[in-house]
């Protein structure tokens, strides 16, 4: 495939701008050749600049659930944005967006617009050391809560990827009010807990987590999560900002039947513009200036484009077909590919769960971050470049979740089974 007007603007792009990109997985350090620049995006396609096609599994790292471009979407933004990109003050599609929000969240009374899910998180934990009287915050190695300073220690997603434990420049005494444990470990956390339980604010965790590839919870292990936090008065903090919506027309908290004390979302409520949120129990939200003290403030929270965008696309979601549908071509698709690796005799673990999967280089069974660092990451990286020449688009990391869409039909399936066939023959 030709890329040469990507590998222009890339090399363009370097010198403007930190490894060529505004965030640092997509710059390929993980995969081989350099980053596509995309012209445009269909439903289930990418078209880069060269003019190649791609069916995505990206959806830009999720928020894409409905497909790139979705006419309801598109027709929402372009009809505020006539009216107007940013007022500084309320608009009715805020409220919209946060009365659905909070409807198909029972956990949340009550919501905080911001404009990604690092600044939900960082907000979330804030509230939750004013709420307690508490410093200490709980995080799981491998999970990904933004680039807060307070989570980037041991954490997924690029820094999983780039092989960087613990950010330079986060203060030693952020890192002492960090508490690591072991997801799927519940002895991790009751051990942290009987040595620090008194210093705990909150426990984050991404219940399913999707930023050290996907990983599943084991039974018992998240309700272990909501025990030991009330019984010790901390809080707990589900991040939902790639489980929101992802699953089903709600979150993980409402597959599980678990009620955490404060959720993070971002990413599908957005309908592919910036948006997070933080929201739960009224009176610890009733905290958040200018209602109480705890200051937080964002100059485009709750902007019009970015409320009308999410509105659109979680209207849509109300839909539940939508997500059947996704499931039936998900487990169709990792179905079809298990059989595939097995015949051809590779070693490789593939974790599913609705339309979020990812294929792991490795014979081990997938449960935890250890298990996840036993991935064949360079194997992973030759594969996503056969992949992309076959006109497939896998995350360019072995620990980003490749997302399907509501635009991802059994046809998508079934070429990029063949594509698969293709590049494993090429890697072998
Ligand atoms: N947090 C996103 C992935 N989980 C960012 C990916 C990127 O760096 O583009």
């Amino acid at each position: 495939m030709p890329y040469s007007k990507s590998e222009t603007l890339f090399q363009e792009a370097c010198k403007y701008m930190p490894g060529g990109v505004s965030s640092p997985v997509r710059a390929f350090k993980a995969v081989e050749g350099h980053p596509l620049f995309i012209q445009k995006a269909q439903g289930s396609k990418l078209y880069d600049v060269d003019g190649n096609e791609y069916i995505d599994y990206v959806s830009s790292f999720g928020p894409l659930i409905l497909g790139h471009a979705h006419p309801a979407v598109l027709e929402a933004i372009v009809e505020a944005a006539q009216r107007g990109t940013s007022y500084g003050a309320p608009c009715e599609a805020e409220l919209e967006l946060a009365q659905t929000i909070c409807s198909a969240f029972p956990a949340m009374d009550k919501i905080r617009m911001v404009n990604s899910g690092t600044e939900a998180t960082m907000s979330a934990i804030r509230l939750a050391r004013a709420a307690t009287g508490r410093d200490k915050i709980v995080k799981f190695e491998g999970c990904y809560h933004g680039h807060g300073d307070s989570f980037l220690i041991q954490s997924g997603s690029g820094l999983l990827t780039a092989g960087i434990p613990t950010s330079p420049g986060v203060p030693q005494a952020t890192i002492q009010d960090t508490l690591l444990c072991r997801f799927n470990d519940a002895a991790s956390v009751t051990q942290t807990f009987e040595k620090h339980g008194e210093e705990i604010a909150a426990v984050i965790v991404e219940p399913v987590p999707g930023n050290m590839g996907l990983v599943l919870p084991q039974l018992g292990f998240l309700e272990g999560l909501r025990d030991i936090t009330r019984k010790s008065g901390s809080l707990l903090i589900f991040d939902e900002v790639i489980t929101g919506f992802r699953l089903c027309y709600g979150g993980m908290q409402t597959i599980t039947g678990i009620t955490p004390d404060l959720t993070t979302l971002g990413k599908i409520i957005g309908g592919g513009l910036p948006v997070g949120a933080y929201g739960g129990r009224k009176d610890l939200m009733d905290m958040v200036a200018p209602e109480g003290p705890v200051y937080q403030a964002g100059t485009l929270s709750g902007n019009p484009l970015a409320m009308s965008a999410g509105l659109a696309s979680l209207r849509m979601l109300q839909d539940g077909d939508l997500y059947d549908r996704m499931d039936v071509v998900s487990y169709y698709l990792c179905g079809q590919l298990q059989t595939l690796f097995e015949e051809q005799g590779w070693f490789y673990t593939i974790n599913r769960m609705g339309s979020m999967f990812t294929i792991f280089f490795t014979e081990e069974e997938i449960n935890s971050y250890e298990d996840v660092k036993t991935s064949n990451t360079e194997q992973y990286a030759r594969f996503h470049r056969a992949l992309l020449e076959q006109g497939v688009y896998f995350p360019p990391s072995q620990f980003e979740v490749c997302f399907l869409s509501a635009a991802h039909q059994l046809e998508d399936a079934d070429k990029t089974i063949a594509a698969v066939e293709k590049a494993l023959a090429t890697i072998k």
